[in-house]
């Protein structure tokens, strides 16, 4: 059973009843402590960066949450039983993969969740660069344990690229789609990437961590210059259509990236890979497409038809052949012409 502070306990009874004046004699007989202790932990809760109003007649009123990444806000309510079992919020860090896998390596629990406000070191792929500016995105890395072969992880980034896109349209209504295998992109733009890296032994997986970047408040400039033509965030996307969203709060797409990863989780546990596979490709932006395939040394062009159970790309080459691509470089065109 989770042990609340009295911090925590006063922050759950304010949220109970938001936008209500709770007295501060009330809480304090319900938590048996004094007014006092009371007033000191909202002052506390305030700093925290929640806006409380308070009155000396009414009491206190939950007005807005933080900003900022907080545990307390992701578990409120999480109901998941594995992912966020145990959530690590730092202000700067080289790379939360790094650190993610260095606790996996310790031995942490399944679902241990590192989240960074800012990363000074954030990787891509193939030793490419992340862009991580503090406070902007969601910079996460997940550690999970699934009993498969190490040629089968490829399945993991779809489930997180699918939890992702679920998130994203649930929190805020805009629809996403994913770029195979990992890229989720807006209008043809990357709004987030997924790097999924794995500790194992020849048949056995040892540990998978992914790392989940999100862009979602840097405006156009705030981009590295090289990407600021393929890059995008939610905030620059709505500011260029004019959008009035409501202020997008970055703990809950992380909340519901977590319910929504260990739903999907769940159907890999028990064997059920279509269901990820299909909701994958509900949400793809790939399939259909006209796509150039790019390997060391040939390039091929034809269209993306399917992807596999395993999550590998199927794609129908202009030279008449079916050809599966297990990983590597696609881009599709229409996106920003091919990207
Ligand atoms: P990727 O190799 O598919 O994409 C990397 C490429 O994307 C870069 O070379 C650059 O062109 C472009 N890029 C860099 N930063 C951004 C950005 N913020 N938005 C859009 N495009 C960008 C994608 O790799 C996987 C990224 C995973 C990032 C997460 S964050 C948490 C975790 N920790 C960590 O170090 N990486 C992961």
């Amino acid at each position: 059973m989770k042990v609340y502070m009295l911090k925590d306990e006063i922050l759950l009874k304010l949220k109970e009843e938001p936008y209500t004046y709770i007295s501060g004699s009330r809480l304090s007989k319900q938590l048996n402590v004094t007014r006092s202790a009371i007033w000191k932990h909202i002052n506390e809760l305030k700093r925290d960066g929640y806006n409380i109003e308070s009155s000396a007649r009414k009491g206190y009123m939950l007005v807005d949450t933080p900003d900022n990444i907080d545990a307390f806000e992701i578990s409120y309510k999480l109901g998941t039983k594995i992912l966020g079992s145990s959530i690590k919020i730092f202000n700067t860090m080289d790379s939360t993969n790094n650190y993610a896998k260095k606790l996996a390596v310790e031995g942490c629990s399944e679902g241990t969740t590192v989240i960074a406000e800012e990363q000074i070191s954030g990787r891509g792929r193939i030793g490419r660069d992340w862009s991580s500016p503090s406070g902007r995105g969601i910079w996460m890395s997940i550690v999970l344990r699934p009993p498969i072969e190490p040629n089968s992880v490829q399945i993991i980034t779809l489930a997180a690229a699918a939890a992702v896109t679920n998130a994203i349209k649930k929190v805020t209504g805009i629809s996403v789609g994913i770029k195979w295998p990992n890229d989720i992109v807006l209008e043809g733009r990357k709004l987030c990437g997924i790097l999924t890296e794995m500790g194992s032994e020849m048949d056995r997986v040892n540990y998978v961590v992914v790392g989940i970047g999100i862009n979602i408040g840097q405006e156009k400039d705030d981009f590295p210059e090289n990407i600021r033509d393929k890059a995008v965030s939610l905030k620059s996307y709505a500011m260029e259509n004019r959008l009035n969203l409501p202020k997008i709060k970055r703990n809950d797409i992380i909340k519901e990236t977590l319910i929504q990863l260990e739903r999907l989780y769940g159907f890999l546990l028990e064997g059920n890979t279509r269901a990820v596979t299909n909701e994958w490709r509900s949400a793809s932006a790939t399939l259909g497409k006209k796509v150039r395939v790019l390997f060391k040394n040939s390039e091929y062009q034809g269209v993306a038809e399917d992807i596999t159970e395993e999550g590998h790309l199927l794609v129908y080459c202009d030279d008449g052949q079916l050809r599966e691509i297990v990983s590597g470089e696609i881009s599709v065109r229409g996106m920003l012409g091919y990207i």
